[in-house]
């Protein structure tokens, strides 16, 4: 999925030479009402990462979610909940280190893979983006399996290129790309992440991701979900062809 670098603003905030380690990462999410899930993700954060990524929950919990963040030594930021994208904006915005990834707060994501996803940023990809259907997602519900299949494939004919897995939410990103770009989706903003990137040349991979059956309750309504996500790909698509 390598394009011109049409549009890029800077890829990298070190030398040429020398590579990002874990020290340069910030590991970001929106977290809301994940006690569930919280203390298994940040701990499989701290030992993949031999406690070197700094981690951001952008929180609107009212259980004890916050707390248990802290307690693993996370930058807390509270915000009301508005929504997946609100508070997944404020959380790539947040942090300073040159490298960001996203992830949920659900333990689906393999953060043992975070070794593979800098290994790709270091190689010189601009996006790296974890692609959950490679592998079946078999721990996906069926219906949001079907839909994020769909999702890839009215997103690759819209832009012109395929992609696998629009709806991800685990990916790298140099911060170049967070901060280049103005963000307006809420429910869709995961595929904005994807699409708005690849649209303006900047390079992007995919890789293979196992997925695992969620921890604790979803925030999202797969039917009124599913519909604000297609709306998001057609305008961001849309948008970025006409811009
Ligand atoms: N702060 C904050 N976080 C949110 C909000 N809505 C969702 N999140 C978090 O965003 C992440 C994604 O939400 P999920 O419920 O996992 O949505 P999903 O992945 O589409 O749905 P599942 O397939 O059920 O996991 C989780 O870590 C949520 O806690 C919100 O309004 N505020
Ligand atoms: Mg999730």
């Amino acid at each position: 999925m390598s394009r011109t670098r049409a549009d890029r603003t800077g890829s990298s905030d070190r030398d040429e030479n020398s590579e990002f380690t874990f020290a340069d990462v910030s590991v970001v999410m929106g977290t809301y009402n994940e006690e569930a899930a919280i203390g298994n993700v940040l701990s499989d954060v701290e030992r993949v990462t031999d406690g070197e990524a700094e981690v951001v929950c952008v929180d609107g919990s009212s259980d004890r979610t916050p707390e248990i963040a802290r307690g693993h030594g996370a930058q807390v930021i509270e915000q009301e909940p508005q929504g997946y994208g609100v508070a997944v904006r404020e959380a790539i915005l947040a942090p300073e280190r040159p490298v960001v990834v996203t992830t949920d707060c659900d333990d689906t994501y393999p953060m043992e893979q975070l070794p593979e996803f800098l290994d790709a940023i270091n190689a010189g990809y601009d996006v790296v983006s974890g692609d959950r259907l490679y592998h079946g997602a078999d721990a996906m519900p069926a219906f949001n399996r079907l839909g994020n299949h769909l999702f890839a494939l009215l997103a690759s004919a819209l832009m012109g290129e395929r992609v696998h897995d629009t709806t991800t939410g685990m990916r790298a990103y140099r911060r170049a790309v967070v901060e280049g770009i103005e963000w307006t989706e809420n429910t869709g903003l995961s595929a904005e992440l994807l699409i708005r990137p690849l649209m303006r040349g900047y390079d992007v991979r995919e890789v293979p991701i196992e997925y695992r059956e969620r921890a604790g309750e979803s925030k999202l309504d797969p039917i009124e979900g599913g519909a604000a996500i297609a709306r998001s790909i057609v305008t961001v698509c849309l948008e970025e062809r006409f811009r």
